[in-house]
């Protein structure tokens, strides 16, 4: 993957070959243009932050990569939410102490309340996508902690000649404030309709590229590539390219609206 590293010699044609656009609708974030972080409670592990409430997005999530051997320095407990989904490399993932070994397309849903430590496994980086965000509780027991792979995952075809969703997290279950599904495209396949809906998206290129139209801008993705969806931004596309495309989407889902507390005439 092509990732920022001090170009020497400069290469010309950075600026015309820059893909990434940040607008108060979507973003889109090639990896070559996102710097590193890095943060307290980590070794070895360097943060690529994909979105974040600073974009405008009501959940954050991160790209890690951690050397082997790395992860969090102890057990954390933040009080969030957290889907980790692992696109390479391996990973152990404690949960309140029992620990779940991830391979490539693993994943693990980490309720609010509840311990958590990462730990790089393997001879090589790896590379971990991280959602998080304050759980929306209701009148619903909290879920539990989850942790599947991809390939256990059916593939619901219904109504989608070429296309198909697995549906990483349990979609009856309205305790979840979240999906994060699979979606995945056989060259030339689109969506029946340009979406606008007021869940909001963080996408994940995970395997091929695509054609996103955004807001009625057309932008050109690939694996790697990630794009922040505001709520009602509206959304189509196209798969190209010769492979089936497939990305990792997060939406907010089964919640009412909530109103700012009135302001001005009363
Ligand atoms: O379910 C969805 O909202 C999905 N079809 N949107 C998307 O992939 N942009
Ligand atoms: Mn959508």
């Amino acid at each position: 993957m092509e990732r920022y590293a001090p170009p020497k010699p400069l290469p010309f044609g950075v600026y015309a070959h820059n893909r990434g656009v940040v607008t108060p609708q979507y973003a889109v974030m090639p990896p070559e243009g996102i710097l590193p972080s890095r943060l307290p409670g980590f070794e070895r592990t360097t943060v690529f932050f994909l979105t974040s409430p600073e974009m405008g997005a009501h959940f954050a999530q991160a790209a890690l990569e951690i050397e082997p051997g790395g992860g969090t320095t102890a057990s954390r407990n933040d009080g969030l939410e957290h889907f980790f989904y692992l696109v390479s490399g391996a990973v152990t993932l404690g949960i309140d102490g029992t620990s779940h070994d991830l391979t490539p397309h693993g994943y693990a849903y980490v309720p609010t309340g509840h311990h958590y430590d990462i730990r790089a496994g393997g001879d090589g980086p790896c590379r971990l996508i991280w959602i998080k965000r304050p759980y929306s509780q209701i009148d619903l027991p909290i879920p539990a902690p989850l942790v599947d792979h991809r390939d256990n995952v059916e593939r619901m075809r219904a109504h989608t000649q070429g296309r198909y969703w697995q549906y990483l997290l349990p979609v009856e279950d309205l305790a979840f404030d979240m999906h994060v599904n699979v979606l995945g495209f056989e060259p030339g396949t689109y969506f029946p309709c340009v979406e606008t809906h007021i869940m909001e998206h963080g996408l994940y290129m995970l395997e091929g590229q695509m054609l996103y139209q955004l807001a009625g801008d057309w932008h050109e993705v690939k694996a790697d590539d990630f794009i922040w969806m505001s709520h009602y931004c509206p959304q189509f596309c196209f798969c190209t390219g010769w492979g089936e495309a497939a990305y990792l989407l997060y939406k907010d889902v089964n919640r009412d609206i909530s109103f700012p507390a009135p302001t001005g005439r009363r």
